[in-house]
């Protein structure tokens, strides 16, 4: 039987991030997945969560958790969790910030737009702009440096790869115009030999 909850949409990149961790991690069994309308102030979400906002987490002891990357941190010190996601290097810890990033920059962009269309061209979307595009450039360079590298499809992945996999998708998503593929082509590759992973093709954005 699930022994936590995860309040979620198919769309959030936080969400996806924390879910697939969670896969990785050799929890889904103890998961139930809750799919919520963060932007409707859906009740069952208002319940665990006065902020309304996804992810959130309820934990076996009822305790709630919100912010991606401490439910992660929580998800990877959980005792029934596999080693094999365990992060904390500098280096994951690293990336874990440059997929936050990307999904910050992408979201609040695409959101602003969505919310605020007459703005589309303010002093802070151009910030995002620019902050995405030097986001692609640093991880092309660590692509190219082989800092970030493909991996056998059995080997495990950390969690800042899976951040960076879910930043990139959501902003292939939500971002299309931008073509980040050609822009970052040796990332496009790194990105696309990890796409028929079960974590993230199962959970692809929709
Ligand atoms: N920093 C948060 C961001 C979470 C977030 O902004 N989630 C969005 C969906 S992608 C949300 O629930 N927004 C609802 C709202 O802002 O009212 C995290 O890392 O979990």
């Amino acid at each position: 039987m699930s022994s936590m909850q995860l309040f979620l949409n198919a769309t959030s990149p936080y969400a996806r991030f924390v879910r697939v961790l969670g896969l990785e991690l050799g929890l889904e069994e103890q998961i139930e997945l809750i799919w919520v309308d963060p932007w409707q102030n859906d009740p069952a979400l208002l319940a665990v969560n006065p902020a309304a906002k996804i992810p959130t987490l309820r934990c076996a002891s009822g305790q709630c958790l919100s912010e991606s990357l401490l439910i992660a941190q929580y998800l990877q010190q959980h005792p029934q969790a596999t080693a094999s996601a365990a992060a904390g290097s500098e280096q994951d810890l690293a990336w874990l910030g440059l997929g936050q990033a990307l999904m910050d920059a992408a979201f609040q962009s695409v959101i602003h737009k969505k919310y605020h269309p007459e703005a589309v061209k303010s002093l802070l979307d151009q910030r995002r702009q620019a902050a995405l595009q030097r986001l692609l450039a640093e991880l092309e360079q660590q692509v190219d440096q082989g800092k970030l590298a493909a991996s056998a499809p059995t080997s495990s992945l950390s969690a800042g790869q899976l951040s960076l996999f879910v930043g990139l998708d959501y902003l292939a998503f939500r971002c299309p115009e931008l073509d980040w593929p050609t822009q970052a082509p040796q990332l496009a590759a790194w990105h696309q030999s990890l796409a028929q992973r079960t974590s993230l093709s199962s959970t692809a954005f929709h």
